[in-house]
């Protein structure tokens, strides 16, 4: 009879270690909400990180993934992370500096020529920079930036080729100043918008036009309803993955390490899944309808200029962070 109850109380944490959903409750219990469908490099290798760290941790720290703003959208997990309410969060470079408007020194209009260029800059002092700012709010920012990538334009209308293309085009952009004012910038009428809303928003033609990377165009099914893509690599766009910062200081430090070992090592793979997925996108896109053109730069960056755009946005970081971009990427306009 003892032996029997001895076993059958061994018996749940077993249980707990291999069916992490039905186990009881783990010593750190943390849930992780991003804006991405499930298929999206992202959420594949966080996955895998949340299972490493179950399995390093023994147990002890389970993270339960909410994925496809199903907590809500951007503007709703950022404060969820701030509060509490939600641990882990990875918001664009974009997104978040509506809170740090240092994170989005990144996007600074055809900054950046290459990924050579994005990851000295992001692994480098420019990344620093924004750790540090993001710090201030307390929030935790992981070493390693996972990559969105190169934003494109698409269009359900005529294709973009040069800058005088973008005038009074309807165009949704994230909920971010800088993207607001370089649309503006380029003669376009951006409007902000969750992405939780845009392809209702291009579906119904409330706006004509998006721009975000192919891999996202792709999973988020943006070809259904968008007809051309411009290559423009206008803006070069990051997750930051973030931790609420009293939560991540509640962590001991040997969980710690396990967690930000596991995230730092995942965002490497998604960094190169993504390089991966940019070499095969525009064809499987082409085959899904989507017509491409390549664009130069040049049109673009000499509207920008004109409209004061860099100006600006150079006051607006500091000559701190502007110097340090410009030592990563070279002179900008
Ligand atoms: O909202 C977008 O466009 C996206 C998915 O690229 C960001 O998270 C900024």
């Amino acid at each position: 009879r003892r032996t029997i109850l001895k076993s059958l109380a061994a018996a749940p944490a077993v249980v707990a270690l291999g069916r992490p959903g039905i186990a009881r409750a783990a010593e750190f219990d943390l849930k992780y909400g991003n804006n991405l469908p499930v298929t999206h490099p992202l959420n594949v290798r966080a996955q895998e990180a949340v299972e490493r760290i179950a399995r390093e941790t023994n147990g002890r720290v389970q993270i339960q993934i909410f994925p496809n703003n199903q907590l809500g959208g951007d503007t709703d997990m950022l404060s969820q992370v701030r509060s509490g309410g939600i641990t882990f969060f990875t918001p664009s470079a974009l997104v978040i500096a509506t809170l740090v408007p240092a994170a989005a020194i990144n996007a600074v209009g055809f900054a950046f020529a290459d990924y050579d260029q994005v990851w000295g800059a992001m692994d480098g002092k420019v990344g620093a920079h924004v750790r540090a700012q993001i710090a201030k709010v307390n929030l935790y920012a992981f070493e390693k930036m996972w990559d969105n990538g190169f934003r494109q334009m698409t269009t359900s209308g005529k294709p973009i080729q040069t800058a005088a293309d973008m005038a009074g085009l309807k165009i949704r952009v994230p909920v971010s100043p800088l993207s607001i004012s370089m649309f503006k910038g380029l003669g376009a009428a951006p409007a902000s918008l969750q992405f939780s809303e845009v392809y209702s928003a291009l579906q119904t033609k409330v706006v004509d036009a998006q721009e975000n990377p192919l891999p996202i165009i792709q999973v988020a099914k943006l070809y259904e309803v968008q007809k051309a893509c411009a290559l423009s690599n206008h803006i070069w766009d990051g997750f930051w993955f973030i931790a609420n910062g009293r939560a991540w200081k509640g962590l001991p430090e040997d969980l710690q390490k396990i967690v930000a070992g596991a995230i730092n090592d995942a965002g490497m793979k998604q960094r190169d899944d993504i390089r991966k997925l940019n070499a095969t996108l525009q064809a499987d896109l082409e085959a899904k309808g989507l017509a491409f053109n390549r664009t130069s730069p040049d049109s673009f960056r000499a509207k920008l200029r004109e409209a004061g755009f860099y100006a600006e946005w150079k006051g607006r970081f500091g000559d701190e962070a502007w110097g340090l971009l410009e030592g990563a990427v070279g002179k900008l306009a």
